[in-house]
């Protein structure tokens, strides 16, 4: 509902431009030579960002050198395992095969080895043993997000709010907390919010998790997003709002998840929100925010350290998948994957703002000038959460400005 007397005198939004965007363009079929295809084009993409920082050679050259001299490699980590005398035996994968590397246990570069996830993309330099059989290697380089990046900025005070996790058509929904911040975005205090972007989980679904039925207030997929387009409607009509999906929404599953189908649009028509696949580049007044929903946190957070990345501080998490390029790194674990002809989750340009949201949990700070924000939900505690001891952050609106990159968040508990 439009509040009568708005304060807002009248938002002004530019239509926001996004790239990488799989919706319409998906082939896959799920054949054996497309995970070829998707592999080659990720490792492609990923070294020309790693070729500067090493003289590589491919596997085919290194395993017929006689050994002995320095040598460089990209790789795709095949395998990571420890050796009997406790050093780190990385295999790497390219084009041409595959080739041992070994980072010694006393070397610094060795507490690198913890953040290393299966099948991203590394550059490692070192020397070829003396019959040229292994790599001892000396330094380990990420894709990483350069230093020296300068995030864009909008030439006018205008803001976005960030938000994702929204489970309409759970009992947990927090309708009047949404509400609450749908009625602030008509005061004349959120005049400059002009972009609402929503990371994800829409709706709660159906099946998505088993017993999840019993927790829901709307059994029906389409009258969950029905009543999610009322909530919508509530947000103020001249506000750009863009969205993608999460696996919660009534898309495939395996990333890249295409945007809302037709009949999902037709019901989501009444705000005109620009809807886009998971994951998103979305340039809003030259700011370019690469949206994710964050199903891959879930397994950042489980298989590196605690300091590295936590549910308490999921923004760290987020570093690790600038760090790495590629908003999903692991294939065949928890995080479900689908082959394209070209890999959706690299980060190919660096983004300004990366923006997820799935764990529930509110936390942002700055990685080589990209601000991570994870964006918490609108949804209590679940029995599942409860179970598991997660406590979510939830109806936070993170506001970003545009101009500045300071963000503020806003409590409607
Ligand atoms: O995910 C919310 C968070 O809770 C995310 O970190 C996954 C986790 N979660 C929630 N329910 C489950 C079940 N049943 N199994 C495993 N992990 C779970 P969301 O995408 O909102 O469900
Ligand atoms: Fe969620
Ligand atoms: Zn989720």
């Amino acid at each position: 509902m439009e509040a009568e007397g708005s304060a807002v005198g009248g938002r002004s939004p530019v239509p926001a431009t996004i790239t990488g965007d799989v919706t319409g363009r998906s082939t896959g079929t799920g054949e054996y030579d497309e995970f070829v295809t998707v592999f080659r084009d990720r490792y492609e993409r990923l070294s020309k960002v790693l070729r500067g920082r090493v003289t590589h050679r491919p596997t085919g050259s290194l395993e017929s050198s006689p050994g002995g001299e320095d040598a460089a490699l990209i790789g795709m980590v095949n395998d990571v395992r420890s050796t009997a005398s406790g050093h780190w035996l990385v295999e790497l994968e390219d084009t041409q095969g595959v080739f041992p590397c070994l980072v010694m246990k006393d070397k610094p570069i060795a507490e690198l080895v913890d953040q290393l996830l299966l099948d991203e993309v590394v550059a490692v330099d070192g020397t070829l043993s003396g019959d040229g059989s292994i790599l001892f290697v000396d330094s380990l380089h990420f894709p990483d997000i350069p230093r020296t990046h300068r995030p864009n900025t909008a030439d006018r005070h205008v803001q976005a709010a960030l938000v994702s996790d929204v489970h309409v058509g759970s009992q947990e929904f927090m309708g009047e907390a949404w509400s609450r911040f749908a009625d602030w975005l008509h005061t004349a205090e959120a005049e400059s919010v002009e972009y609402l972007l929503i990371a994800g989980d829409m709706v709660e679904g159906v099946g998505v998790y088993p017993n999840q039925d019993e927790e829901l207030s709307i059994v029906d997929i389409y009258e969950q997003y029905e009543a999610f387009s009322e909530h919508l409607k509530e947000v103020p009509g001249d506000m750009e709002i863009v969205m993608i999906p999460g696996n919660h929404d009534a898309v495939r599953l395996a990333e890249p998840q295409p945007g809302f189908t037709e009949e999902l649009r037709d019901i989501l028509n009444a705000h005109d929100a620009r809807i886009s696949g998971n994951p998103s580049m979305v340039s809003v007044e030259g700011v370019d925010v690469l949206m994710y929903h964050g199903v891959s946190l879930d397994e950042v957070i489980a298989e590196l350290p605690e300091e590295k990345a936590s549910y308490d501080e999921p923004h760290k998490a987020m570093y690790q998948l600038l760090k790495k390029r590629h908003v999903a790194p692991q294939y065949g674990g928890h995080t479900r994957l689908a082959p394209e002809e070209r890999d959706y989750l690299v980060m190919e340009a660096v983004p300004d703002v990366f923006h997820t949201g799935h764990v529930h949990k509110l936390g942002w700070g700055k990685y080589h000038n990209v601000l991570a924000i994870n964006s918490g939900c609108w949804q209590e505690q679940t029995d599942f959460q409860k179970s598991v001891n997660i406590e979510p952050d939830h109806a936070f609106a993170p506001i970003l400005d545009l101009d500045t990159l300071n963000l503020t968040v806003r409590d409607f508990n």
